[in-house]
C-alpha cells in the first residue's frame, strides 16, 4: 500500500489501525469473517473502473469482454456450489438481494409472513423501520417462550399463522436463530396457502454449501444470501433460484407475449429495478471466494466452525449461561444475560475493553430496548478461519466469562486483554501491517 501511504497518510493510518484491531483481537461477531489475501487482492483492482449494466453478453456498455469472463466465472462457481440452475451475483448486499425479491413477488400492500426481528429475524424481513415493513404488510411468526420448543420455531404455529393470514410470500432466515430450519415443512405450508417460499440464508450459506446444514435449494422457490459471512467472501449479495420454480406469476414479456421465467423477473428486479452498474471488482472477489468454497478444505473449515460452536455453547452452559434454545445447531449462539446481572450493552462495552468483539442482541421476549438488550450474540466463523479449535474456544469462553463477571474491574479486564493478545499471536491473521 505504498501509494496510499504516501498520497493519503490519514486514510492509510486508519486502515492500518483497523487491520491491527482485526489481528490483535478476538472476533466473535457471528456475521463477520476474515477473507483470504486472494479475495482482498481481487477487490483492490482496476475492475472498480468498469461500468457493466446488464448481464454478461448483454451489456449497455462497450469494453465488457473481460468483466464478462469474471461474472461468468462467479455465476458458474455459485451454481456448482449450491447445485442450482440460475444465479444473479450482482446485488451489492443482502438487503439489495432481498429488495429484488420483494419487487419480483409482491405489490405494495401485499401480505407476507416472516420471522419476527425481536425473535432473531432480519431487518429486511418486515421490520417497521425498513422498506419491507413500510411498503408491504408484514406479519410475523416467532419462537416459543417455553415448553419443549422454547427458543425454537413451532411449525404448527407457523401453519396456523399462514392459514389465518394467507400471505403471498413466506420468508425464512434469521440473523440470530441458533437452530436449523425445516424447509420441507415450510414448503408444505407455502403450497397449502399458495405462497412463494423465500429463504434468506445469509448467515448459514457457507455451512449449507459445505453440506453441513439442511439444504434450502431443494424446497424454497427463491434463495438469497450475503457472500461475506460463513461463505467467507467479500461483502455483497446474491440471488439463487431453487429446483422447480421458473414460472410463478404468469407475467408476460411485452413484445412476444411469452410467459417470463422467474429468473428473468429476478434479473430485471436487480437491474434496472434496484441497482445500476454492478461492482465488478466485488464480483471478481466473489468468484475467487466461491472457488475457495468449492475446495475440499472449505468443508473442513465449515465442520470445524460447527464443532467450535458446539464446544463453545457447552462451555457457556457449564458456567451457568442461559443460551436461547439451550444450544446451537449452527455457527452462532444467543446468550440471555439476565441471570448474570448485566445488559447486552454493558457486556459488549466491557468485552470491547478486553479486545473481544461481540454485539449486543435482543433475546426473544426481551424486556429491554434494542439499544440496551438483555443478550449478546456470539459466533465462531471468524476465529475458526484463524485456526482456533474446540479447546481454544473453551479458553475464549473463560475469557468472556472473566470480563462479564467483573466488567468494572480494570485489573481483570487488563489481564484478559493480555491473554487475548497472546492467543491471537498463536493464530496469526494478516501480515501486512506496516507501522
Ligand atoms: N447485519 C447482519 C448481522 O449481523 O447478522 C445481518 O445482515
Amino acid at each position: 500500500m505504498d501509494h496510499l501511504k504516501s498520497s493519503d497518510p490519514e486514510v492509510y493510518a486508519s486502515i492500518q489501525r483497523e487491520v491491527e484491531r482485526q489481528n490483535d483481537g478476538i472476533e466473535l461477531i457471528a456475521s463477520e469473517n476474515f477473507v483470504s489475501r486472494a479475495v482482498l487482492e481481487a477487490m483492490g483492482t482496476a475492475l472498480t473502473n468498469k461500468y457493466a449494466e446488464g448481464l454478461p453478453g448483454k451489456r449497455y456498455y462497450g469494453g465488457c469482454q473481460f468483466v464478462d469472463e469474471v461474472e461468468d466465472l462467479a455465476r458458474e462457481r455459485a451454481r456448482a456450489l449450491f447445485g442450482c440452475d440460475w444465479v444473479n451475483v450482482q446485488p451489492h448486499s443482502g438487503a439489495s438481494a432481498n429488495a429484488a425479491v420483494y419487487l419480483t413477488v409482491l405489490q405494495p400492500g401485499d401480505t407476507f409472513l416472516g420471522l419476527n426481528l425481536a425473535h432473531g429475524g432480519h431487518l429486511t424481513h418486515g421490520s417497521p423501520v425498513n422498506f419491507s415493513g413500510i411498503l408491504y404488510n408484514a406479519e410475523y411468526y416467532g419462537v416459543e417462550a417455553d415448553g419443549p420448543l422454547a427458543g425454537r420455531i413451532d411449525m404448527e404455529r407457523v401453519r396456523d399463522r399462514a392459514l389465518e393470514l394467507k400471505p403471498k410470500m413466506i420468508s425464512i432466515g434469521a440473523s440470530a436463530y441458533p437452530r436449523d430450519f425445516d424447509y420441507e415443512a415450510f414448503r408444505s405450508i407455502a403450497d397449502e396457502v399458495g405462497a412463494i417460499l423465500w429463504m434468506d440464508m445469509a448467515h448459514t450459506a457457507g455451512l449449507i454449501a459445505a453440506g453441513e446444514l439442511n439444504d434450502p435449494m431443494r424446497h424454497a422457490h427463491i434463495v438469497t444470501t450475503t457472500t461475506h459471512k460463513t461463505l467467507r467472501g467479500p461483502r455483497g449479495g446474491m440471488i439463487l433460484v431453487g429446483d422447480d420454480f421458473e414460472n410463478p406469476f404468469g407475467k408476460v414479456a411485452p413484445k412476444s407475449g411469452r410467459t417470463k421465467m422467474m429468473s428473468e423477473l429476478l434479473d430485471s428486479a436487480v437491474f434496472p429495478g434496484m441497482q445500476g452498474g454492478p461492482l465488478m471488482h466485488v464480483i471478481a472477489a466473489k468468484a475467487v471466494a466461491f472457488g475457495e468454497a468449492l475446495d475440499e478444505s472449505f468443508k473442513d473449515y465449515s465442520i470445524q466452525t460447527l464443532q467450535n460452536a458446539s464446544a463453545m455453547a457447552d462451555a457457556f452452559m457449564a458456567k451457568g449461561y442461559d443460551l436461547v434454545s439451550n444450544g446451537t445447531d449452527n455457527h452462532l449462539m444467543l446468550i440471555d444475560l439476565r441471570n448474570k446481572g448485566i445488559t447486552g450493552k454493558d457486556a459488549e462495552a466491557a468485552l470491547g475493553m478486553a479486545e473481544i468483539t461481540v454485539n449486543k442482541n435482543m433475546v426473544p421476549f426481551d424486556d429491554k430496548s434494542p439499544f440496551v438488550t438483555s443478550g449478546i450474540r456470539v459466533g465462531t466463523p471468524a476465529m475458526t478461519t484463524r485456526g482456533l479449535e474446540e479447546e481454544d474456544f473453551v479458553e475464549v469462553v473463560e475469557l468472556v466469562d472473566a470480563v462479564i463477571t467483573s466488567p468494572n474491574d480494570e485489573g481483570v479486564v487488563a489481564g484478559v486483554r493480555e491473554r487475548v493478545r497472546e492467543l491471537c499471536s498463536r493464530y496469526p491473521l494478516y501480515d501486512f501491517v506496516v507501522p
